[in-house]
């Protein structure tokens, strides 16, 4: 007799292991035999799709554990591998092992494999099975790999991710688990222009993410108080428009080769970096450094302020055009993702007409440089092509690109923006959108959040972190976290198989995991956390 994967799902909810034959495919019959555990019996965050946990089945690694991969898996497949080994090898003590099929395997080891045929775990889902005798790990791609690793990873002892701990046997839960996501689309987004941030610090934030399995890295790099690229043809924008910031620091860029390298490792961790050069408002930065993107042709001082929707770019004037074009070629050939964001949000010194035309003659530049666009909310009333993307983010005109059969990605201002306040306490942050404390983070339905963008329209979630008040690295962590892995679950996990009050437990141990990796998260009065 098989139980279905909802009623191990609810089990697993309950803290209760469905013991024997009873759940795995293939296995001797036997009794139902109910055994009280302490809830919760994992924490894996996002919620898999299917899990069922096995205590009697945990593997054991020690130094005589290799990580293989099968052959034909492919070299992606085999950096993932070496990925693996070196989260283990860290507490190890020992450099792990990764062997091709054809080198002798020792026995017990931990197999990744490909099998392109199996359709239904599309590109990002993954099996793993975790028994006594070994490990198996297998995807339709390598990006199912990946996630599957980081499923390992959290299955294992938090002390891993403490880079100075030994631990000469690390115990794996016993599993079974089945994993796909429900959004193509799992994203965070860094404001690096309000105040700026290095590249290390943009990489470790990349890693972050790929622990929860988020999977897009949308890097606002354009505003009015500062430019964060260098765009060789246009060398003042990072020379004049970066060189400052809100309240008047130093500022910053990102060097061609250092937007390389974050690009790089962003690609790395399964993560695509999307660019946004905000127009043709939030341009004060753009528009100090070259006069003729004004329609005086008087270039303005910098802006150290917070206030918003003062500046455009000149809509009339062919220099502007040429100027777009310049930025958004660079910056296209720089990134090997599809994606390029116009901003296009809170302009308020343009007619709607003026604003609309521009929006649709950036569209064609984009696209002609090989790119699709994506634009704010405010963008959906313009003609927009179908491959288009609109990101809403307030009461906006999003609706009408999903009426016309567009892709919609949801950062609702009340439910994602990291840089909204916890509560009447939280130092940091602002409050237009409200107070967000974890559970509102959590508890929304994507698919009902709009009556009019249903599942069908929506690309996925994002969860911008803006940074008018945010200056120190701690800051945007304990802003981010723990409401990012709150999205990551939204963005990942079945509706029904998530809940807040499962979520909370799962969530209170990543505690110890998120202070062995030094992360400055928000102690959240909702969460029982494992740690103080
Ligand atoms: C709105 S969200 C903005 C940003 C601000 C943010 C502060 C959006 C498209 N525009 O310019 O930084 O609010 O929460």
């Amino acid at each position: 007799m098989l139980f279905s994967s909802v009623t191990m799902r609810r089990a697993a909810l309950l803290g209760v292991v469905v013991a024997g034959a009873a759940c795995g495919r293939g296995r001797r019959p036997g009794p139902l035999q109910p055994i009280a555990m302490p809830a919760p019996i994992h924490a894996i965050v996002p919620m898999p799709s299917s899990v069922q946990i096995t205590p009697a089945d945990t593997f054991t690694i020690d130094s005589a554990t290799a990580v293989v991969v099968a052959s034909g898996a492919g070299a992606e497949a085999e950096r993932v591998a070496g990925y693996l080994a070196y989260l283990i090898a860290g507490p190890l003590g020992t450099p792990a092992r990764t062997l091709g099929a054809e080198e002798a395997a020792p026995p017990r080891s931990i197999r990744l494999a490909i099998d392109a045929s199996k359709t239904s775990l599309g590109l990002e889902g993954y099996e793993l099975v975790v028994a006594r005798d070994g490990v198996t790990l297998m995807a339709a791609q390598p990006h199912g790999l990946f996630y599957g690793v980081q499923t390992i990873r959290q299955l294992l002892p938090w002390s891993i991710e403490h880079r100075g701990a030994l631990n000469r046997r690390l115990r794996l839960t016993g599993a079974r688990i089945t994993d796909t996501p429900r959004f193509a689309w799992r994203g965070a987004m860094l404001d690096v222009s309000r105040h700026f941030i290095d590249a290390d610090a943009v990489k470790r934030y990349i890693d972050l993410l790929a622990l929860y399995k988020l999977n897009r890295l949308h890097l606002h790099l354009s505003d009015d108080q500062g430019w964060r690229i260098e765009i060789t043809s246009r060398p003042n924008l990072a020379a004049i428009g970066g060189s400052t910031q809100v309240g008047g620091g130093p500022g910053g860029y990102y060097t061609r080769a250092q937007f390389a390298d974050i690009v790089a490792y962003a690609t790395s961790r399964f993560i695509t970096i999307i660019p946004e050069i905000d127009m043709p408002g939030h341009t004060n930065a753009a528009l100090a450094s070259y006069p003729e993107l004004n329609c005086d042709g008087v270039a303005p001082p910098l802006y150290t302020g917070i206030r918003v929707g003062f500046s455009t770019l000149c809509v009339t004037r062919e220099e502007t055009y040429a100027w777009v074009n310049d930025v958004v070629r660079e910056i296209a050939a720089m990134v090997p993702t599809p994606y390029f964001h116009m901003g296009g949000d809170e302009v308020e010194k343009l007619t709607h007409d003026q604003y609309l035309r521009f929006v649709e003659r950036v569209q064609g530049i984009i696209n002609a440089n090989g790119k699709q666009m994506i634009g704010w909310g405010e963008v959906a009333p313009a003609n927009l092509a179908p491959n288009t993307i609109v990101q809403h983010w307030k009461r906006d005109s999003s609706a009408l690109h999903a009426a016309r059969g567009g892709k919609v990605i949801l950062s609702p201002g009340p439910k994602t923006y990291l840089d909204m306040k916890y509560d009447s306490t939280t130092v940091l942050g602002l409050r237009w959108a409200g107070l967000i404390e974890v559970r509102d983070a959590y508890d929304w339905n994507p698919a009902t959040l709009l009556p009019e963008i249903g599942e069908s329209a929506l690309l996925g979630v994002e969860a911008p972190l803006w940074a008018e008040t945010l200056v120190k690295l701690e800051d945007y962590e304990h802003m981010a976290f723990p409401r990012l892995i709150a999205l990551a679950e939204v963005g990942w996990s079945p509706q029904a198989s998530r809940g807040w009050d499962a979520f909370k437990l799962r969530l209170a141990s990543h505690g110890p995991r998120l202070a062995a990796l030094g992360v400055n998260f928000y102690r959240s009065p909702q969460v029982p956390w494992l740690i103080k």
